[in-house]
């Protein structure tokens, strides 16, 4: 309940930050976006407190309504501000959590973030996570989202349990191998089988494909020779809070 409080209290104050990590084009090398990720610099003890404490706490607490909203509206003023600065890369990518994604409003909320930051929509990427797609409101939510241009890439895929059927039906562009199948690549036998069997359905589906967590060239090279689409990982960059960000935006331009 005391970090209930604080969290309460963070989002009053407006002390939560946003980085951004960059997500890579293997084939051009460029940058094709770059993912918020949620920081609290906790002023009382200096801890910089991460989403996995932050995000099921507030989801429990209905927090998340308004932490998620803030998300959304900081993620899309930094892009616009790029966008001002012509450093903006092709798309910013925002995590929408399962509870997040339930809110009646979010398609209007998003709409009028959009209108208000002058951004295409193609220019925003929602992150869900496969336990959003289960209900058929979440799949009418994502019609009407992919309906106005939305990119939606469906996150950490693999550790979940739904069907890959789903994926037919769904709007989906990008399907984001979970960072987990990406350690012992290429000696880890299993993991290797997850990742070359979610890349060979990712082309049948003609789906975009990218691999997280990828450390170094061994796991790079792999990817490359299989036809991994994207990359996003310590090896090519960590999250960099805003000022970090709009630096390699500079240099990459
Ligand atoms: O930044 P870090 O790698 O610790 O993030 C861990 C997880 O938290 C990531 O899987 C990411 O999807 C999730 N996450 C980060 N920022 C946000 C956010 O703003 N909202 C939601 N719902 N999840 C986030
Ligand atoms: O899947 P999710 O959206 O949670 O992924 C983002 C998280 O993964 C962030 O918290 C980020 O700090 C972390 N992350 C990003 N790149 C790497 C990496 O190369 N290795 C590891 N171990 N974690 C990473
Ligand atoms: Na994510
Ligand atoms: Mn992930």
């Amino acid at each position: 309940l005391a970090l209930e409080n604080a969290l309460r209290r963070a989002i009053e104050e407006d002390e939560f930050e946003l980085y951004y990590q960059p997500q890579y084009d293997m084939g051009t090398g460029r940058i094709v976006a770059v993912e918020a990720l949620l920081r609290w610099p906790r002023p009382d003890t200096g801890e910089m407190v991460m989403p996995a404490t932050i995000i099921p706490m507030c989801e429990e607490s209905g927090l998340i309504t308004p932490l998620g909203l803030w998300v959304l509206r900081r993620a899309c003023r930094d892009y616009s501000r790029w966008q001002r600065q012509r450093i903006a890369p092709p798309r910013v990518a925002v995590n929408i959590s399962a509870r997040q994604f339930q809110a009646q409003d979010l398609v209007e909320t998003i709409r009028e973030i959009l209108q208000a930051q002058q951004m295409r929509a193609a220019q925003l990427e929602l992150e869900l996570t496969e336990s959003v797609l289960q209900t058929q409101s979440a799949t009418e939510q994502m019609h009407a989202l992919a309906g106005l241009g939305i990119q939606i890439a469906i996150d950490d895929f693999g550790i979940g349990y739904s069907s890959l059927s789903y994926l037919k039906h769904l709007p989906v562009s990008k399907l984001k191998i979970d960072r987990s199948f990406l350690r012992g690549i290429p000696e880890d036998e299993d993991n290797k089988a997850i990742v070359e069997a979610v890349i060979s359905m990712a082309r049948s589906l003609k789906l975009q494909v990218l691999a997280e967590g990828v450390e170094n060239a061994t796991q790079r090279r792999y990817l490359r020779a299989r036809g991994c689409d994207q990359v996003q990982g310590y090896l090519y960059s960590r999250p960099l809070p805003l000022a970090d960000i709009e630096a390699l935006l500079q240099q990459s331009d």
